[in-house]
């Protein structure tokens, strides 16, 4: 870092040292971009990194809910206007109980990058709550659902904020949101994405980050190892919604996925996941992922582990941040993976980011690895506005060309600056020049 931006970047730690999560992201992000910084004054003569790091808007509110023994709960609700320089507010919603300030401010200002990788006109946010909807009910969810909606409507349109999924918000919780903004409103507008089929939703919205994430991965191979997924064992972490559709494009792609994940532990099946047993378990029982090993015999459920101690080629993190520590890198590179993409918003600590690059392991930063999911949303949004549905086909083909973009677009950011085929920070640096641009041709705001 330069002084202008390691000036900034200490003032911020001096500001909110509390706020880990945020300063890891930003710290990365500044990490990569000096070359753009010499490159334009106008930066620094602009404060754009003071103002890059400062979200234009912050809302937090009560949520006040009735759980189903009739307590009333209250829980936190956020929602983060991060940068609108190149289009509305767009992120998702994240339902956990970690959920806080210091969290949605990571994961918004990683949006903002991420955002612009895919070329479409989205600026970047975040939001969700510390509600924890294990066990809950699906009338408790409902409930709070329409609860935390109905404070955020007054704050979010189609034009200005649109939200979708994270973790803990899939289709179901969008349906409920959707659905009380809409009594609200009084209008029907696509003001959030991953909405239902039937009303106003993309298809391959679903699908999107999973296998935008084996896109990128594929094309990546391609290009600086004139390699595939073909023969390749993949670990994939998480059994949420990007883990399941990463694991279904890298199978037909030719990989074998051996391990899956949750909080509580992971699966490993020596004869491949089967990817229809996970889907009834996660996306229709809404159970453990434990409960894998029941229906198959020869797998073996490891409580309290990560997948990242079992053998493979290619890793995908797919479930949280932080979750491949230096002691995880160690295990894979010992055991000689190649290649580490990321599906999950900053799932490796800079310790393991370190030792994966000294280790000539190929690694693939989320902001542009799992942009697919947003990008996605960016077309049904075009759609919203068309009132019309483009076929599967014609979205995931959209998609492709998106995740083969963002891949030429960071190795010409990195090569245009000297970095060779760097791609962790070829991203940062496509990402930031183009929002950069775009603060800095509107003025002082
Ligand atoms: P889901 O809620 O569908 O799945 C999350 C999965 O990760 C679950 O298996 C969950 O296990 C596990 N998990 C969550 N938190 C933790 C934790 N603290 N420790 C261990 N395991 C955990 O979420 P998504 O699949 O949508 O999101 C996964 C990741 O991908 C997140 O980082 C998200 O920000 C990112 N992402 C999502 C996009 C999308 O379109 N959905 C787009 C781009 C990135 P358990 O049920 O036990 O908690
Ligand atoms: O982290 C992400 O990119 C998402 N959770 C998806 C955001 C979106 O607006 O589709």
């Amino acid at each position: 870092m330069s002084n202008y931006t390691q000036r900034v970047y200490d003032s911020l730690a001096a500001r909110v040292p509390w706020e880990k999560e945020f300063l890891q992201a930003v710290h990365e992000v500044f990490s990569s971009i000096q070359p753009a910084v010499d490159a334009n004054p106008a930066i620094e003569q602009y404060s754009i990194l003071e103002r890059m790091i400062e979200p234009e808007r912050q809302i937090n509110f009560r949520v006040s809910w009735v759980d189903d023994a009739g307590q009333v709960q209250v829980n936190r609700g956020f929602r983060v206007e991060f940068n609108s320089a190149i289009g509305p507010y767009k992120g998702g919603l994240r339902f956990h109980k970690s959920v806080n300030a210091s969290i949605l401010k990571f994961l918004g200002f990683e949006q903002v990058y991420k955002n612009a990788l895919t070329g479409l006109w989205m600026g970047g946010g975040k939001g969700g709550s510390d509600f924890d909807p294990h066990g809950k009910s699906e009338g408790e969810v409902m409930r709070f659902c329409q609860a935390f909606m109905s404070e955020l409507f007054r704050h979010i349109g189609p034009n200005t904020d649109v939200p979708a999924g994270d973790i803990g918000v899939g289709g179901r919780e969008v349906g409920f949101l959707f659905g009380q903004y809409k009594r609200l409103v009084n209008e029907f507008t696509g003001v959030l994405t991953g909405k239902g089929l039937d009303f106003g939703g993309s298809l391959a919205r679903t699908e999107a980050t999973g296998y935008g994430l084996c896109y990128y991965t594929q094309e990546v191979l391609r290009v600086l190892m004139n390699d595939s997924f073909e023969g390749k064992i993949v670990s994939v972490s998480g059994s949420g919604n990007v883990s399941i559709f990463a694991t279904e494009k890298a199978q037909s792609m030719g990989a074998t996925v051996r391990v899956m994940s949750d909080s509580s532990g992971y699966i490993y099946d020596p004869d491949g996941i089967d990817l229809a047993l996970v889907k009834k378990i996660k996306l229709v029982d809404r159970a453990r992922i434990s409960v894998y090993v029941d229906s198959r015999p020869n797998a073996k459920f490891v409580a309290g582990k990560r997948v990242w101690e079992v053998p493979c080629d290619i890793a995908l993190p797919c479930a949280t941040q932080n979750e491949i520590s230096a002691d995880d890198a160690q295990d894979l590179i010992k055991n000689g993976v190649k290649m580490v993409a990321e599906g999950a918003n900053m799932p490796t600590t800079p310790e393991a980011i370190e030792a994966f690059r000294a280790a000539g392991v190929l690694y693939c930063p989320g902001k542009a690895s799992n942009a697919g999911g947003v990008a996605v949303s960016g077309l049904e949004m075009s759609q919203d506005s068309l009132r019309l549905q483009w076929t599967f086909e014609e979205v995931d083909q959209r998609l492709q060309n998106i995740m083969t973009k963002i891949v030429s677009d960071s190795l010409a950011a990195a090569n245009k600056h000297g970095l060779g085929n760097d791609l962790m920070n070829g991203a940062n640096l496509a990402g930031f020049e183009r929002v950069a641009g775009a603060m800095i041709a509107q003025g002082v705001i």
